[in-house]
């Protein structure tokens, strides 16, 4: 097996990236957190915030998905295009709350001109004029669109390839792997940073995981940031009867990813709210360096915002966005008394 040493490469083979992986779980975790403080900040646990701006009714027919119209007995209500001064105004609260990005996904399966995809222009314009970073996550993209959100300010394009090529078929069969890799190699031509990942979980072998980590190791650049979810299995939805995440194999998934992805934010996504403090802590010691931040993930509930502020006490989190926004004080949970943080 070749050294996982912290260079960056793009020529990562499936059967070394699956060694790594199955590495003996302490020697895996050691190197990963070797490359992992090369790398980053060791103490900084970025925190990005997720708002479903167009819930539900999508056409594709993911499985694992709540929103996926296909799944009709999935008890969850449709909503139709937030208005954008809703979501500026949500997106401020996340910020005073500590969060420094804010994610905004649309439940379509591409964009369409028209007024709501101004409005979605709209939305990443007042989120970058709040000073944050703005990430969404909309589907299928034509070169114009993507170059209207590059002109917008937008910081990243969230579009996961979710799994292995050889297992994505049994997962999603209205749309290709390949029209995936084609909107994200497009947002990559207008400059915009790729956060691209994908879900641990839904039957796939451990050879699939370390095929999708391939795909995006073999990236030039890698992506910027790399969402890491366990399956959050939703009654109604084809999973809904996957057994959980072990959540020893989230660490394995994320030190893996740390690394073959050595400069990338790995971020510990869906599926965070059913670790508990500890295990979130492994991951963060494999090499997370980023969650998603506030009670709600898309549809799905997350890990709740005052046991995150525990979290980050414990671990004396570097970048305590609470102070450096002034904004301790105005979150439920967080004060400038309870922030044990050394800024
Ligand atoms: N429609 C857009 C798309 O597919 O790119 C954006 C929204 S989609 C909900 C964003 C990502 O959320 C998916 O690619 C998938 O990785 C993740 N996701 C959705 N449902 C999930 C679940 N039940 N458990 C874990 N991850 C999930
Ligand atoms: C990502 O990889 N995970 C987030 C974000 N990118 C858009 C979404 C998770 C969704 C979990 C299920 C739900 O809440 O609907
Ligand atoms: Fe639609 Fe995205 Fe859900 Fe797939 S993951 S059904 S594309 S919202």
């Amino acid at each position: 097996m070749s050294a996982a040493d912290g260079t960056i490469r793009q020529d990562w083979t499936v059967d070394e990236i699956a060694a790594l992986h199955d590495l003996p779980l302490l020697e895996l975790i050691g190197r990963a957190n070797a490359v992992h403080r090369a790398h980053h900040d060791p103490n900084r646990v970025r925190k990005a915030s997720l708002l479903s701006i167009k819930t539900g009714g999508c056409p594709e027919n993911c499985a694992y998905c709540p929103q996926s119209a296909h799944h009709r007995e999935v008890a969850l209500t449709k909503d139709r295009l937030m208005d954008p001064a809703k979501v500026i105004a949500l997106a401020e609260t996340a910020r005073d709350a500590g969060a420094e990005r804010f994610c905004m996904g649309a439940a379509w399966r591409e964009v369409r001109d028209g007024a709501e995809f101004d409005a979605v222009i709209d939305m990443v314009r007042g989120v970058r004029a709040l000073g944050m970073e703005a990430c969404v996550t909309l589907g299928m993209l034509k070169p114009h669109q993507a170059e209207r959100l590059a002109a917008a300010g937008l910081t990243a394009y969230n579009h996961n390839l979710d799994t292995s090529p050889e297992f994505y078929g049994r997962i999603i069969t209205t749309r290709t792997y390949q029209d995936r890799l084609d909107t994200l190699a497009l947002v990559r031509s207008f400059g915009v940073d790729l956060c691209c990942g994908g879900i641990i979980g839904m039957g796939e072998t451990v050879r699939d995981r370390a095929s999708m980590l391939r795909v995006l190791a073999g990236m030039d650049p890698h992506p910027e940031s790399v969402p890491i979810n366990a399956l959050v299995p939703v009654k109604g939805t084809p999973l809904a009867d996957r057994p959980t995440v072990d959540p020893l194999d989230l660490v394995r998934m994320v030190a893996t990813a740390r690394l073959v992805l050595p400069g990338s934010t790995v971020r510990l996504s869906a599926g965070r709210s059913a670790l508990n403090r500890e295990a979130q802590i492994l991951c963060l010691v494999a090499g997370a360096n980023s969650v998603f931040y506030g009670d709600k993930l898309l549809t799905t509930p997350n890990a709740e915002i005052g046991e995150d502020a525990d979290l980050f006490a414990a671990i004396g989190d570097r970048a305590c966005p609470l102070k450096e926004s002034g904004a301790v004080g105005q979150m439920a949970g967080a004060s400038a008394e309870t922030c044990h943080c050394p800024h």
